[in-house]
């Protein structure tokens, strides 16, 4: 047997050496400056040249004969048959080609939501974009499962997402100030392995630590105990789930209650206090949203929840709620609700006080590492401009023509007849799976690059069998942190299976667009073009970077920057008009006159507490007792290495 052959890569839970004897995948190492590694690496080994892998082009034996068209519920019932690439290239393009000549492209989905894998130059939805861009566009989909609901209301309250994302208070900052953090949802660990692209080094089990050691007290909000470590030693309280909006309430009628709430911070920093404090006192509807009354929907004592609303107002609190409580029903709700919560006890804007979103859900959320836009390839411009949100995909597909209400515009389905997927599983993430199986049936053609035979490959008509990151070279690049890892190509392409580049790269040629796709570069020189304009764009910086081959042959880069200490706010709340918030009245809007313009029944202008359609304290919930919560598993990612050997392990 031959020696070891070690090959750097990274993934979207940490950076790790693969070793490989005779061509076989023998095991992933965590490189060594990793304090808390994530163990869904290692379990990598067993999955990767394992028997799931699909290894040829394959067509649905059905859409063969019969042609397009011809789906009638026998997607994901048909056996496949295996083609050669020249044929299955050949095949995809001509049906492309018939769509778009007999529907125009808006009758092509490429919405294509998913992970996918880490590496920037082998980004599986940037390929499909990059060739869908270059023969017409595609109808794309907006927003994510992740964070919908955030992204649609934090805007209207505070006037950005993306700038509350990037800018959360950071650990340093909450380990020295924070005397009490209250989590709704927690801050799960087993969710901080986890970062879009990759985690250089974990580090949120230790600054839980170091604020536990410095004397910060957590509460736990939420039906999981271990959603906040046994070494934070949180308190533990356990509404019902869905319910943490009323809870909220009960909290805020304590504050204004018992004066504490902050007056001067409300006029100076917020509009619409005047008009949501009836709301909460029950002025309007006769129902005070006391602690009596939040006890009884989300089952705690009312005595638990006065006392907390007076620890929160008496000294510098953090409130967070985790991504989880927006993906509910009226998820806009607890979001909307924990900023007011914030904004009443005054402290947006103090070191360690304020508000936070997601503290855990992934790794980069309150770290001390800058935030750096690495090398990256980009898609080119659509040139159709239609899209979906992105959850709406068997409402689409069901409804074709019909239009829909979306965040103050109007929304109209296309008529889909074509599905693209790649690097993502709707058979895994979407909601009510029967539904999508059956709107699933209703395109003429579904083509789908992966390279397991996942859920969504067996309902495919054309499978593209796709390569891993470790049968190719990249470039591994979080935002959320300065390193930059080479992913070094470790084994041979598993049977027949090539990379999206090369997969959308023979779709181009086909169309006659190859070179505008691939600009002439094969895949190291594209790694050494992106690195070498990520290079020159960091010297105009002062940032000094290594040659490509230096880099290259080290297998990581650490970009000499120092670390952050952010307070969320810190800016608005010094200087409220020169730092004004981009919201219409540039305050927090604690009422949003444009939310009420849109005259939503289910989004009223204020935080509203509203029955979900699902939860233990409804009629329903005493025929059927069990709350199911799937949240996000400790395991895997998403769907990803289910068959891994970690995964596998954790099977009961
Ligand atoms: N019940 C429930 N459902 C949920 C959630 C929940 O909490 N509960 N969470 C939701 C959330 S937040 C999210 S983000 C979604 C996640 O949903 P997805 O992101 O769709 O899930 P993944 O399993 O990561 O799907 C990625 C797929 O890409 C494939 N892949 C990996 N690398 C490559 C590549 O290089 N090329 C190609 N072509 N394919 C590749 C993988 O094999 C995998 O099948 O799930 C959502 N669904
Ligand atoms: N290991 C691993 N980590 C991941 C992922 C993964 O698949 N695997 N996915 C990543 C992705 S894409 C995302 S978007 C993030 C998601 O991050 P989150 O949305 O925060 O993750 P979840 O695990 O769904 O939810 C966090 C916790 O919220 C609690 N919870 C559920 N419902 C309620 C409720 O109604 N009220 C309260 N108070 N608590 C509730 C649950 O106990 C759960 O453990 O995680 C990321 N991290
Ligand atoms: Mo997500």
């Amino acid at each position: 047997m031959s020696p070891p052959a070690t090959f750097r890569t990274a993934t979207h839970w940490g950076a790790y050496d693969a070793a490989v004897v005779d061509g076989k995948l023998t095991t992933l190492t965590p490189i060594a400056d990793d304090p808390e590694p994530s163990p869904i690496g290692p379990g990598m080994v067993q999955a990767i040249q394992d028997d799931l892998r699909i290894r040829q082009p394959m067509v649905r034996a059905g859409w063969l004969e019969d042609g397009p068209g011809h789906a009638k519920g026998k997607r994901g019932v048909d056996p496949f048959v295996s083609v050669s690439w020249e044929r299955a290239l050949e095949l995809a393009a001509q049906d492309i080609a018939r769509v778009r000549e007999a529907h125009g492209n808006e009758a092509i989905y490429a919405g294509s939501y998913g992970w996918a894998s880490a590496g920037c130059f082998h980004h599986a939805q940037t390929h499909m974009r990059r060739f869908f861009n270059l023969i017409g566009g595609n109808v794309k989909s907006v927003q994510s499962y992740s964070l919908a609901a955030a992204d649609t209301i934090v805007p209207h309250v505070v006037g950005s997402w993306s700038a509350v994302y990037q800018n959360m208070t950071s650990w340093s900052v909450i380990a020295e100030h924070t005397d009490l953090m209250v989590a709704f949802g927690g801050v799960p660990l087993k969710n901080a392995q986890i970062d879009g692209g990759g985690v250089g080094r974990h580090r949120t089990s230790g600054w839980l630590k170091t604020c536990h050691d410095n004397g910060v007290a957590f509460v736990n909000i939420g039906p999981v105990r271990e959603d906040i470590a046994a070494l934070a030693n949180a308190e533990w309280m356990t509404p019902r789930p869905n319910t943490d909006t009323a809870l909220m309430l009960g909290l805020a009628y304590t504050l204004i209650a018992e004066g504490l709430h902050d007056d001067a911070f409300l006029a100076r920093y917020a509009v619409g206090f005047e008009r949501f404090e009836p709301y909460v006192m029950g002025e309007r509807d006769g129902v005070a949203k006391d602690a009596t009354w939040a006890a009884q929907i989300c089952g705690l004592e009312a005595d638990e929840i006065r006392a907390l609303a007076r620890r929160m107002a008496a000294g510098r609190t953090m409130l967070t709620a985790a991504w989880s409580l927006q993906r509910g029903d009226h998820g806009e709700q607890p979001y909307w609700m924990l900023m007011t919560l914030a904004a009443m006890l005054g402290q947006i804007g103090l070191p360690g006080g304020g508000f936070g979103f997601g503290y855990g859900a992934v790794s980069n959320v309150g770290s001390v590492e800058p935030k750096i836009a690495g090398p990256h390839l980009t898609a080119g411009h659509s040139p159709l401009d239609r899209f979906i949100p992105v959850a709406r995909i068997a409402d689409m597909l069901l409804n074709p023509g019909a239009t829909i209400d979306y965040n103050g515009q109007k929304v109209t389905f296309p008529d889909t007849r074509m599905i693209y997927w790649c690097g993502g599983n709707p058979f895994h993430h979407h909601q009510d799976l029967n539904r999508l199986v059956k709107a699933w049936q209703k395109p003429e053609t579904i083509i789908v690059n992966e390279p397991w035979w996942t859920s969504l490959a067996r309902h495919a008509d054309i499978v593209f069998p796709a390569t891993t990151s470790l049968e190719r070279n990249d470039i591994g690049s979080a935002y959320s942190d300065r390193f930059l890892f080479a992913m070094q190509r470790a084994v041979d392409p598993v049977g027949d299976a090539r990379s999206d580049f090369d997969i959308f790269g023979g779709l181009a040629e086909q169309f006659g667009v190859r070179e505008a796709y691939d600009e002439g570069r094969d895949e190291m020189a594209w790694l050494r073009y992106l690195y070498n304009r990520f290079r020159q764009s960091s010297a105009e910086e002062d940032l000094e970077l290594p040659e490509f081959e230096t880099f290259w042959d080290d297998g990581e880069l650490e970009m000499p920057v120092d670390d952050v200490a952010i307070t969320l706010f810190e800016d608005f709340r010094r200087d409220p008009d020169a730092a004004a918030l981009k919201t219409p009245s540039g305050k927090i809007e604690i009422f949003s006159e444009t939310i009420a313009s849109f005259d939503y029944d289910d989004c009223p202008p204020h935080p509203t507490w509203m029955e979900p359609v699902e939860w233990l304290g409804s009629d329903t919930a005493k025929e059927f007792p069990l709350h199911l919560v799937s949240n996000q598993p400790r395991t895997r990612l998403h769907s990803q290495y289910d068959n891994g050997g970690y995964a596998q392990a954790s099977k009961v």
